[in-house]
């Protein structure tokens, strides 16, 4: 394993930002992962298929057809990984675990093989003074699960508590923070109704009821995370929030800013705070026939207290409101009729999405007005770019540098504008499967050679460690 940290900033010079300094000692810097996008050992000591699994195997599902059988191996290099990990001087590591492996099928009893890789990483985060963040759903649904109907089905949410109660018995004496899903817009909208992500389904009334049970699943998980505790834990959830503006100031753009706000973002923080969905959402989805599958006392259920909302940013979006006109603008695909995104001529990533710094700021600031009182926590924030290691072996991405800089001085912002922000989490860790783009497309601030699993520290990587350390020194 090859960690350019020591060889340090001295080479190349690098973007420089005093944002660090501009955070407490006790702001919490990380870096996150998930299961399927690095682990690989995909059918190794008794896990059995995710949804992931099987999508990634339908013809033109996955960019060049890969999937994550190897990803990064991390699996069978987690030791190491974890030396990285401490290297870069984060105080934490989010990391999710795989649901096929620790409970295969998604119900019944726990595959002891499985659940031990999760025992030794805790064990391993902890001997390296790296506080362990676990996510206990990043999209792996066991195939089973989808097989009887996946989260369009009412059973699954009560599947998943069951899940999050033996990831309890077995880390809780040991994990503090817990995330019950990551970005279940991405779960329901991109699985069940534009299908471009597993299990790959097509059908806007089931991505729906999809939010729905994922929501109740939160809820339920929540509470028996807070039962089955030993100790005391601290429990939230994490949205992909849509950080919506309209394209003009006209009404149409407004009203449909308005309405993908609701689809993107207060469809979830309103019932996991309010206790209630939004009602221009729940109007327009009857006007089109659809009716979220809420049973008596669901919503009480969801809308357990929060210690934590994770934010999830990467882009802002503008939206129009008019009718598709000649300007090449493609309409959306999100379920939301009548709605179009309009790219601003913003630099982009390798993802084509849009370098918004500000709208960060933005997003944190009006959860924190429209919902007092929860701390929230940057819990994914990072670009792709096309970057490979030069003929020194180094990786100078200062396309990427910048971004975190732009991004970290945005979350700033956020904190002196009265914003309770409290952490900051790079994604990601390590080049992983992005999913439908599957290795064409590299977040991590390290670099990982798909041929060999040499692990490369990125400038970027540099960079945020340095970042860190300026913030510790106040
Ligand atoms: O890679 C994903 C991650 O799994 C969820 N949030 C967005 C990232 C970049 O697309």
């Amino acid at each position: 394993m090859t960690t350019s940290l020591d060889r340090s900033s001295a080479s190349a010079p690098e973007p420089r930002s005093d944002a660090g300094s501009r955070f407490p000692v006790d702001f919490l810097w990380g870096v996150a992962t998930s299961a399927y996008q690095i682990e690989g050992a995909a059918f190794e000591d008794g896990r059995t298929a995710s949804i992931w699994d099987t999508f990634s195997r339908v013809p033109g599902a996955v960019h060049a057809g890969d999937n994550g059988d190897v990803a990064c191996d991390h699996y069978h290099r987690m030791p190491e990984d974890v030396d990285l990990i401490a290297g870069l001087g984060v105080d934490s590591y989010r990391f999710s675990l795989s649901w096929p492996r620790i409970q295969p099928g998604g119900r019944g009893a726990v595959n002891q093989r499985g659940i031990a890789f999760y025992d030794r990483l805790v064990d391993r985060l902890l001997e390296r003074g790296v506080l362990p963040w676990v996510t206990l759903y990043h999209w792996d649904l066991p195939q089973e699960l989808e097989d009887a109907g996946g989260w369009p089905a009412r059973d699954t949410a009560y599947r998943f508590a069951d899940f999050a109660e033996i990831a309890m018995n077995r880390l809780g004496d040991r994990v503090r923070w817990w995330t019950t899903l990551n970005e279940p817009w991405c779960s329901a909208v991109l699985g069940y109704d534009t299908g471009r992500h597993a299990p790959g389904r097509q059908d806007f009334g089931d991505s729906m009821a999809a939010v729905h049970h994922l929501l109740l699943g939160h809820g339920l998980a929540t509470q028996r995370l807070r039962e089955a505790a030993p100790e005391p834990i601290q429990v939230g959830i994490t949205l992909n929030t849509t950080h919506a503006l309209p394209a003009t100031d006209s009404d149409a753009d407004r009203a449909a800013a308005r309405r993908a706000d609701g689809f993107g973002t207060r469809i979830y923080t309103d019932p996991l705070v309010l206790g209630s969905y939004p009602t221009d959402v729940v109007d327009e989805l009857s006007a089109r026939g659809v009716h979220l599958p809420v049973q008596h006392g669901d919503l009480s259920v969801i809308a357990q207290p929060l210690d934590f909302l994770g934010v999830n940013y990467y882009t802002s979006h503008y939206f129009s409101g008019t009718a598709e006109d000649d300007s090449g603008v493609e309409a959306t695909a999100d379920g939301v009729a009548l709605t179009r995104l309009v790219p601003q001529g913003y630099p982009v990533t390798a993802m084509d999405w849009e370098i918004t710094p500000f709208g960060l700021t933005g997003m944190l600031t009006r959860l924190g007005a429209d919902y007092p009182g929860i701390p929230l926590y940057v819990t994914e924030n990072g670009a792709a770019f096309d970057d490979a290691p030069d003929q020194d072996g180094e990786v100078e991405d200062a396309d990427r540098t910048a971004y975190f800089a732009e991004h970290i001085e945005a979350v700033a912002a956020a904190r002196d504008a009265g914003t309770d922000v409290r952490g900051y989490f790079a994604w990601s860790l390590l080049d992983n499967f992005e999913w439908s783009y599957g290795y064409d497309k590299r977040f991590g601030i390290v670099h990982v050679d798909y041929e060999t699993q040499k692990r490369t520290v990125k400038q970027s990587g540099r960079w945020f460690r340095d970042n860190i350390r300026r913030s510790r020194q106040g």
